[in-house]
């Protein structure tokens, strides 16, 4: 069984001004980390985040990574309360395994659902400000840990050729899913669970990369509202990336797609 705690929070160092409003202190928030090959980087990682919120839970969803991973993970699990493991049979993108630690979230009835990539690059010290847009009077449901937006950015190498990818993918995003948030393709965001409660996830065509704006599309039309706080972006500390050309060409392909149905009003009736 859970065990019910509270999310408190340590003060917030660095540059993320955001006003955090604390959360309701009997919140219940779970933190996913899905990963492939991140065995160089899951135990610091987890332990940054329990430093920084002790009290929230942490779910890997693995997708049976070869350098052993989901070892580590159940090790983990093992040794620090509060923390959950998801083995999957083999790489099925990251699309999906947010799926998975959404529906873990929803069956088990925590409040807020934030995700990290498991490879130091959305840094835990951000953390109280995504909490902090679900509570207060400008409280919404999915704040966006945004690089775009004033005081946001990426720290260390960002090339002229991501630079581009990332900036052209997020225009995409808005002109196609009709989106008006600025950093569409982070994965760094804290949702409101109930609303995500609200999503079949059957409606999700996306797998790997461009499950990061299609969810922000199908959040739209459930009636989700939206915030942003800044965030610094940091290269990854170990292992590879996962990105490959076929991907982001499949991720163009989908959002087109969806962008089409959506005007010719070929959608599931979502409200
Ligand atoms: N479970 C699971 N996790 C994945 C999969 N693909 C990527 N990930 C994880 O998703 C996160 C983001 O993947 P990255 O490879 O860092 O992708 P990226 O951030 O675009 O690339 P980098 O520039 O190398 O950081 C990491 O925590 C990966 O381990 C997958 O198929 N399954
Ligand atoms: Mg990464």
């Amino acid at each position: 069984m859970l065990a019910l705690f509270t999310a408190t929070m340590q003060p917030t160092p660095g540059p993320s001004a955001a006003p955090a409003a604390a959360p309701a202190p009997t919140a219940r928030v779970l933190v996913s980390l899905a990963t492939y090959n991140e065995a160089g980087n899951l135990r610091p990682l987890a332990e940054a985040i329990r430093a920084t919120v002790p009290s929230v839970d942490l779910l890997v969803v693995d997708d049976n990574s070869p350098d052993g991973t989901g070892k580590l993970a159940d090790e983990m699990a093992r040794e620090m309360p509060g923390v959950f493991v998801i083995h999957r049979s083999g790489k099925l993108g990251l699309g999906t395994a947010i799926i998975a630690a959404m529906k873990f979230a929803v069956e088990r009835g925590y409040d807020y659902y934030i995700n990290l990539d498991a490879d130091f690059s959305h840094p835990p010290r951000f953390i109280p400000a995504l909490l902090g847009g679900m509570t207060g009077d400008r409280a919404v449901d999915v704040m966006i840990g945004s690089r775009y937006i004033p005081g946001g950015g990426v720290e260390g190498e960002f090339g002229p050729r991501r630079k581009f990818m990332s900036t052209g993918v997020n225009l995409y995003a808005r002109l196609f899913l009709g989106l008006h948030t600025r950093d569409n393709s982070g994965s760094f965001r804290c949702y409101r669970v109930s609303k995500l409660a609200k999503i079949n996830f059957s409606w999700v065509r996306s797998r790997g990369y461009s499950f990061q704006e299609e969810i922000l599309f199908w959040c739209q039309r459930v009636g989700c509202t939206f915030d942003e706080t800044p965030i610094l972006f940091e290269n990854r500390r170990a292992g590879a990336s996962k990105l490959h050309a076929g991907e982001a060409v499949k991720a163009l392909e989908i959002m087109f797609a969806l962008g089409v149905d959506r005007l010719i009003g070929k959608l599931p009736d979502a409200r």
